[in-house]
Formats: C-alpha cells, structure tokens, sequence
C-alpha cells in the first residue's frame, strides 16, 4: 500500500472502529468508495462539511465506513434525509450513496423528483444490475433475457437506463462511469461534487456474488471485463449508429445545465414570506 492509500484510510475512514466491512471480496463498492474518498481529497472538502446519507443495502453501508456526519436510513429514503438535511443546513455538502433497489424502486419516485425540483444534492447510484444485500432479487436495471433468483427461467422485464432517467427528470448534471474506469470515476465524482443544483452519478458495478454467479461471470475480473466491453464513450456514441449501440452503455457527462436550484429558490421564498410578515 502507498503512503498516500495509508494516509486516505487514516484521514477518511473509520477503520479502527466499522472494518472489516460487509462487502464480499472483489465487490466494486470498494472502488466506488476509493473514488469518493478521493475525489473529496483532491476538492479539500473538510469532513464536516459533507453529509453522506443512504438507504439500506450493500451499498447503503458505505456511510458506516466513513468519518463524515453520516446516515443509514431506511430502504429507499437517503434522499429524502438528505433533502431535509439540505434545506436545514444549506452550507453542507450531501452526498445519497444509493443502490438501484434503493434509488429507482422503492425510492424511484424520490429519485425522479428530487431531479425535477434541481435540489443541490449529489447523488451517486451504485448499478450492480441486482439486489445484492437480500440474496439477488432483480432490479429495475436486471438486463432482459438474465437471470436472478427471482428470474431463473430469464428476466421478462426490460431495465431502466438509470442515467437517461435523470437527465429527462430535469437533473443539472447526470454522468455515467464504471468501477472499471477508476480514473473516470473519480474525474466525475470532483465534477458532480463541484456543481450547484441535482447532480447524478450512475456507476456500473460488478455484483459477481448475486449477479455474475448466475450469468457465467462468476468472478470480479469476467464481471468488469463485461462492463470495460460494453461501455462507450459518450462522443464516440454519437458516431456510431444504433445498431452498433445495441447492449452498450455511454459513459461521460450525459447532461450539464444551469437551472435554479430549489435550495436557493426556498431560501428566496422563505426571506419574501419574512419580509411579508413584517410589512
Ligand atoms: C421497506 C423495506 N423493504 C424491503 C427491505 C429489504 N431490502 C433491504 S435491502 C433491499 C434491496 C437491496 O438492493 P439495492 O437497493 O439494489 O442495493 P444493493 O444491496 O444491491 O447495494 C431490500 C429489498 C427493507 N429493508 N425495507
């Protein structure tokens, strides 16, 4: 391990106290961790500056690890405590690390409205195609055609493109990257952290325990092979047609606009109510 590594654990994390984790061997959980932790180093961020909310699930355990003000919440609602966490304290950085259970099932309607209102949260998706935490349920993201163990003759449904979601339900800044582009990810993460108003980060991950085990990818390596395979390039996409996109994912910045922001916009409402009353 680098001195760097060592000094990001000791600085960030709690690990004299929460590890070992939850997380299975080779989870990329651990890489979308290492990006956040990096991407906050690299911004001077100071740790009480940011709040790390989540739901429940394998991802949802990532604020146990780090020494942030956190939250595990309940299955589907970190961005409902990070709503109330922002317009209570506005000055804070919050950050709803989410599974795709969490932010486009149970919590689908949060997800796609907190996107409309452009709250200045950040939100992170893990995409690992599946429920991990409760034993491999599909997802809305389950591929047609895969298996889950609540699809084992093959998924009927067809799966949600997380990212596309958010930049129709009116998000300022939505990107896409994998755990296999470790650089990338951490490249959007400063990105997303830096922009005022909803800012979405879906993150391709490999749940090869869940997931892989029942799609002949068994392993970490096969799993992100099949991310590296599939992924595209956002400019590159826009040359190649769709037949040559068909089973691809783009990954980049997908949308980067400049509504106003519902904090800002409340914090106007509540001083013009203030100013009524006093009239
Ligand atoms: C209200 C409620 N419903 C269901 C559950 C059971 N449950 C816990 S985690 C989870 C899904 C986990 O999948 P996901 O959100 O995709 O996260 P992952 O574990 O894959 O990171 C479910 C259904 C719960 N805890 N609370």
């Amino acid at each position: 391990m680098t001195a760097e590594v060592t000094k990001l654990i000791h600085k960030y994390l709690r690990h004299d106290k929460k590890f070992p984790h939850v997380w299975c061997p080779g989870c990329g959980n651990g890489i979308v961790l290492g990006a956040l932790i990096r991407a906050i180093d690299r911004l001077g961020l100071s740790k009480d500056e940011i709040v790390l909310a989540s739901g429940i699930g394998c991802s949802g355990r990532m604020p146990v690890y780090v020494d942030f003000n956190t939250l595990h919440t309940t299955h589907g609602r970190a961005l409902t405590f990070a709503t109330g966490v922002k317009l209570a304290k506005p000055s804070m950085t919050v950050i709803a690390i989410m599974g795709v259970g969490d932010a486009t099932a149970i919590g689908g309607n949060h997800f796609i409205h907190a996107a409309r209102r452009n709250l200045d949260l950040n939100a992170i998706i893990i995409n690992n195609q599946i429920y991990g935490m409760t034993g491999g349920q599909f997802s809305p993201t389950t591929p047609y055609g895969s298996h889950a163990t609540t699809s084992s003759y093959g998924h009927i449904e067809h799966a949600f493109e997380i990212a596309e979601l958010a930049v129709t339900a009116g998000a300022d800044f939505v990107a896409r990257g994998t755990v296999y582009h470790g650089q990338l990810l951490e490249d959007l993460m400063v990105k997303g952290l830096q922009k005022r108003g909803f800012s979405v980060l879906e993150v391709m991950s490999n749940c090869h325990v869940q997931f892989g085990r029942r799609n002949d990818m068994a392993d970490p390596v096969t799993m992100m092979k099949w991310l590296r395979d599939r992924a595209v390039n956002i400019q590159k996409a826009q040359e190649m047609t769709p037949d040559e996109l068909k089973d691809k994912f783009t990954i980049g910045i997908l949308a980067d606009e400049e509504k106003p922001v519902y904090t800002e916009e409340y914090q106007k409402i509540r001083d013009r109510a203030r100013q009524a009353l006093e009239r």
